[in-house]
């Protein structure tokens, strides 16, 4: 039975079009990228939590909830992430678009959401915006923010602000976004980029320490931080919502789509090899009715491997094969 799926459904792989760059999810009802719930070395490992995610036939909606990866607060909720699962092309690029109603947001906290880029909850790098709490300026504005993380040598995690920012906006409720880019050059840089309403298109962080991290150069710390967390095994790319207090806000985040040129897991990829293939199928086969959080083989993340995760496979059988 097994075996005569297999070789049905290579047939099909064979007459199916090529899986094509760049690896983009618009959120169409649910993800078409093989997006894991799982963050190690968070608490819970599977951050799917609360049912604050849903889906509309074109965006994801995650509702902030208590929680975080700040220091030695590991235990965020409802990360999505993509494993990486290739080489990292000379000049990536990562972007993700969303929006909120700002006028829900409280104004007290550093309330944010945007991007990440993480191994695990104890290094990482962030690209957000960021509602302006009053103690750093005019509350009715947000603003493009970067943040990253990583253990001393002591084995400490220390948080660090990432020293660019946006120029502080009035936002409005249409999409905005954030957009994180390698500039090969000499020197080589990392570039930070925006859009909303009031921009023409993707604009460069106009804050007052620029856009750019140069290799070599003014930045080096976080050009290095963020091509090495590139280049580590297990690297995750992700969305992140953030509340930034333990008060219960539950801000909806809505996001339209994330992009990227960086290889990651396709849909249905069970074991992030990049290629959905018989392996994929046969895991899903072998833990067919079992229940529980964030099982790889739970494709569609209902808490339950049933054929609904093994049609998925199947329609993506192929896909991210050489
Ligand atoms: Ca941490
Ligand atoms: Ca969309
Ligand atoms: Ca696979
Ligand atoms: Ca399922």
């Amino acid at each position: 039975m097994k075996r005569t799926l297999v070789s049905l459904f290579t047939a099909i792989a064979l007459t199916s079009t090529a899986y094509v760059q760049p690896y983009r999810d618009d959120f169409n009802g649910g993800f078409s990228l093989g997006w894991s719930w799982k963050l190690p070395s968070n608490d819970p490992l599977c951050t799917l939590f609360d049912n604050a995610v849903s889906f509309s036939s074109s965006s994801m909606t995650i509702e902030t909830r208590d929680g975080g990866m700040f220091e030695a607060y590991n235990n965020h909720k409802n990360v999505p992430t993509l494993r990486v699962v290739g080489p990292v092309p000379t000049d990536w690029y990562i972007e993700v678009v969303f929006r909120t109603d700002w006028s829900q947001v409280p104004a007290a906290y550093f309330t944010q959401a945007g991007l990440v880029i993480a191994t695990d909850a104890t290094r990482y790098f962030q690209v957000l915006i960021t509602r302006t709490p009053p103690f750093i300026g005019d509350p009715t504005t947000v603003y493009g923010s970067t943040n990253a993380e990583e253990p001393t040598e002591t084995g400490s995690e220390q948080f660090r602000w990432g020293e660019r920012v946006t120029n502080a906006w009035t936002p409005d409720s249409d999409w905005m976004g954030v957009r994180i880019e390698h500039v090969s050059g000499n020197p080589n840089a990392i570039r930070l980029q925006f859009r909303h309403s009031g921009t023409d298109g993707w604009v460069d962080y106009d804050g007052f320490n620029g856009a750019y991290y140069v290799q070599g150069g003014f930045g080096d710390y976080f050009y290095n931080h963020i091509v090495n967390l590139l280049n580590s095994a297990g690297v995750r790319l992700g969305v992140y919502t953030d509340n930034a207090c333990g008060c219960g806000n539950q801000i909806p985040f809505e996001f339209d789509y994330f992009e990227t040129n960086i290889p990651v897991a396709p849909l249905g990829d069970v074991n992030a090899d990049g290629c959905v293939d018989d392996a994929d199928l046969l895991a899903v086969l072998f833990a067919f009715g079992n229940a529980g959080d964030c099982q790889d083989e739970d494709i569609n993340s209902d808490g339950i491997v049933d054929d609904a995760d093994l049609l998925s496979v199947l329609f993506a059988f192929g896909n991210g094969c050489s």
